[in-house]
């Protein structure tokens, strides 16, 4: 019940996980192919042993929804957590002119002098991203990242597919099919893209008039990116239900890589003295018909009384 199948993944790859190194240099405690189910009757899966920013869970789900795939949006609405990959494209080109940022995730947390001048770079890029178009359209691009694959699949012949818009009217017109599924893996892309999809391909399925979700995400930051995925994944489960009339049933999430970043450990122990609270419950804005409609205000959480913030640096 409540978050105990993610406390216990916390324990078991602690306990369990293997010593592994990765593309970032932080190195990580891992283990491959795990599981975890939440049934969102029981209330919104959203994590209580620490504070999860919602809001930020929102507008990211938003951007996503619409197509969008640039960090202007974002940051309009004041969520930061994809600055880091369109600023590492920014810094590694030749416009950039600055002091070097090489490695700067790695830099950053180890370095104050250093921080210093990453954290002053970092706002004058986000202020040029939001008052400069023509710098904006080039370095606040992430590419064909989760918009542009949900929305705007790009097919060989050269027209696009709408993937989400498809799985709804699929979800209305044929509950029972075994093809209610959304990718975000191309192939073809994952060399041009700041990250590679995570979250790489998710499945609807309707019974008993309710609608479950399973997310296949290759690769998760058990600490940071998946509390942000299970909120996000159970949101979108939501809204989609309320589109089709439907209730919700689970959400399923298969990790391939479930991984504690070693700076990661520390917060851990801390999170995992705590005792959970009740789960919040979720308040859509009922007069919302369409999943493409959701505003910012339209998305509520009643009864949210997590324990404090944990902060933890991100592994770049
Ligand atoms: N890289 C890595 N290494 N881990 C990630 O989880 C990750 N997630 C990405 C992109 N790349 C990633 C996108 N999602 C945060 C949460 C989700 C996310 C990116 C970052 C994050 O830093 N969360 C903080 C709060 C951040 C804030 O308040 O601005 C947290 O404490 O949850
Ligand atoms: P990778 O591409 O080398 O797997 O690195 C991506 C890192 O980001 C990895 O630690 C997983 C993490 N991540 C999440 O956990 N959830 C997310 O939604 C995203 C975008 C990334």
């Amino acid at each position: 019940k409540n978050e105990d199948s993610y406390i216990h993944l916390l324990q078991h790859v602690l306990e369990n996980g293997t010593k592994k190194e990765d593309r970032t240099g932080t190195g990580t405690l891992s283990v491959f192919g795990h599981q975890m189910r939440f049934d969102l009757n029981e209330g919104f899966p959203l994590i209580t042993t620490k504070r999860v920013p919602f809001r930020l869970v929102v507008s990211e789900l938003i951007w996503f929804i619409k197509g969008d795939t640039n960090i202007r949006f974002l940051l309009q609405n004041k969520n930061n957590i994809w600055n880091e990959w369109a600023f590492k494209k920014w810094v590694e080109s030749s416009d950039y002119t600055g002091p070097n940022m090489d490695n700067f995730g790695l830099r950053a947390p180890q370095d104050e002098e250093f921080n210093k001048q990453f954290q002053e770079q970092m706002e004058i890029f986000k202020g040029r991203i939001l008052s400069d178009d023509d710098f904006s359209d080039k370095y606040g691009e992430l590419g064909n990242v989760y918009g542009k694959q949900w929305r705007q699949w790009s097919t060989l012949k050269g027209d696009t597919i709408d993937q989400l818009k498809e799985v709804i009217a699929s979800i209305k017109s044929n509950p029972d099919s075994r093809r209610l599924i959304v990718t975000a893996w191309s192939p073809e892309d994952v060399p041009n893209s700041a990250l590679p999809p995570c979250h790489t391909l998710f499945q609807f399925y309707v019974a008993d008039n309710k609608l479950s979700c399973q997310l296949y995400q290759r690769s998760g930051d058990i600490f940071l990116g998946i509390p942000f995925n299970i909120a996000s994944y159970a949101l979108l489960t939501h809204m989609i239900a309320q589109e089709c009339g439907l209730g919700v049933g689970e959400f399923v999430h298969t990790i391939g890589d479930a991984h504690i970043y070693l700076n990661h450990v520390e917060q851990i122990h801390t999170q995992l003295s705590r005792e959970s609270k009740a789960l919040p419950t979720l308040k859509l804005n009922p007069a919302i018909q369409s999943t493409f409609d959701f505003a910012v205000e339209d998305i509520e959480l009643e009864g949210y009384a997590p324990h404090p913030t944990i902060k933890a640096p991100v592994a770049v």
